[in-house]
């Protein structure tokens, strides 16, 4: 198999350290249920259900076949003036699982665009009604909205923003939800800390204004800088912060949506109903690209408006609602609800958290977060190195029969909704190895 692999060279790799990986890679080629075979041969769990994508488990038999079926039909056809029926099922199917209210749906292919389609939404409601003032985003530190203009002005992952800093738009932020002194081995949401979205209303709100605030953009549970849960009660807090002040409040379940967290959506496993959700990966169970944006209905219809013969909002992709990932996307919602994969998903959960909980005592372990099938574990960083030891036990994961994730030192499990508690406890018992043998690492790079 290795011997037919292609050159390295010529793709510059995602979000990827390419020298180091190039020059030591970890190639899978195939994939089945909630394991990767890798290019020499051996099962390696997928630990982060391909990037947050694959909650019903890799190549799902219905969601292949429907995509079989599609592309024997209608292989592409664009929604720009002409349409096809799977787009308009899947926003139909989608706005009936959503939160009530959300019942307008705006197709991507990506969390990064559908991030930037929400703040585009956003400041072109505000025109519409006259408020064009409202332009300043308010995110939250370590927040991630993808890798769009508008995604790295509202997120706060600083290495994100730092490369491209003088374009951004105008925004601000909250502090993240984590504390450490109060949080370090909480199981599931904090009890306390709801009075930190507070912030929102004793020092965001007086310094811009609020007629000059767009919205307020966050992640439910913040997820790819290493799962960090909001306190019980601070998310409803947003929402009625936002109320008083008359902000729109946007989620952001790129993460969350489809089942993370046992519920379709965050918004319905924490009670707390948005403007809008933006949502990605999972829809499709990473089959396929898509990515959307679920909108309140008034802010949809309030854009009804200008010439009957113009677009009402000058904004869209090619591949928007495109015949595959549709498909794709009609047959996981099906999957999802005969399979009943949230409540699966919640089932599973209280195993998955004594799991990870349970490797509290191994070296160097400063923190352990969990929600649903999401779980952080963070590891005390080599001295002088941030980072280091994160990507080291990461690869010793994968060594061991594992894929994890680590953004800094932080190792991300975030199983398949399907997995077993068998599989989950090998997925922990791999971490285990990586953290034991990444405890002390030599002084330089290997
Ligand atoms: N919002 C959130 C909350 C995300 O998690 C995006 C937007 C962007 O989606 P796209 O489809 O454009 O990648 C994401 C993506 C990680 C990791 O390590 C997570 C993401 C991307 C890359 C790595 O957890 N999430
Ligand atoms: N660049 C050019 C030259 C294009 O013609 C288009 C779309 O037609 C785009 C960029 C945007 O591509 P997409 O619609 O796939 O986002």
């Amino acid at each position: 198999m290795t011997d037919s692999l292609p050159g390295l060279d010529a793709f510059w790799m995602p979000f990827t350290p390419n020298r180091q990986f190039k020059a030591q890679p970890r190639l899978v080629v195939s994939a089945e249920g909630v394991s990767y075979r890798s290019a020499d041969g051996r099962e390696v769990l997928d630990g982060t259900s391909g990037l947050w994508c694959v909650g019903a488990g890799h190549r799902h038999p219905r969601i292949a076949e429907a995509m079989k079926r599609q592309i024997d039909t209608l292989d592409f056809a664009s929604n720009f003036q002409v349409g096809h029926p799977g787009a308009f099922a899947l926003a139909e199917r989608l706005a009936a699982v959503a939160p009530p209210g959300l019942d307008r749906v705006f197709l991507t292919n990506s969390g990064s665009e559908a991030c930037d389609t929400a703040m585009k939404i956003a400041l072109a409601y505000w025109r519409a009604r006259g408020e064009g003032q409202r332009n300043l985003f308010v995110g939250r530190e370590r927040g991630f909205h993808g890798v769009g203009f508008g995604g790295i002005s509202v997120g706060g992952m600083t290495n994100n923003r730092r490369a491209f800093g003088t374009s951004l738009l105008r925004s601000d932020h909250l502090r993240s939800t984590w504390d450490p002194a109060t949080q370090a081995f909480v199981r599931g949401q904090p009890e306390s800390g709801a009075e930190m979205a507070d912030e929102l209303e004793t020092r965001i709100v007086p310094l811009h204004d609020a007629s000059s605030i767009a919205a307020v953009v966050v992640e439910p549970m913040a997820g790819s800088t290493g799962v960090l849960v909001p306190p019980r009660g601070y998310l409803q807090r947003l929402r009625e912060i936002c109320d008083r002040h008359g902000l729109l409040l946007v989620f952001d379940e790129v993460i969350t949506g489809f089942g993370r967290l046992g519920a379709m959506f965050a918004a319905q496993a924490f009670g707390v109903v948005p403007d809008m959700i933006v949502f990605a990966k999972t829809v499709t169970n990473g089959a396929a690209p898509m990515g959307g944006v679920l909108v309140r209905r008034e802010i949809h219809d309030t854009l009804m408006q200008g010439p009957p013969h113009l677009s009402e909002l000058m904004h869209g992709y090619t591949c928007s609602g495109h015949p595959l990932a549709s498909a794709a996307a009609l047959s996981m919602l099906d999957v999802i609800e005969t399979e009943a994969l949230c409540e699966r998903a919640a089932a599973l959960a209280p195993h998955f958290e004594n799991a990870v909980h349970s490797l509290a005592d191994a070296p160097g372990v400063v923190a352990i977060r969990n929600i649903g099938l999401a779980a952080g574990i963070e590891l005390a960083p080599a001295p002088g190195a941030p980072g280091r030891r994160g990507a080291a036990a990461q690869a010793a994961a994968f060594d061991h029969g594992v894929l994890t994730r680590a953004p800094g030192d932080t190792l991300v499990l975030a199983p398949p909704f399907v997995s077993t508690p068998a599989q989950v406890d090998r997925m922990v018992e791999a971490l285990r190895a990586a953290i034991v043998a990444t405890a002390s690492l030599p002084e330089t790079p290997p």
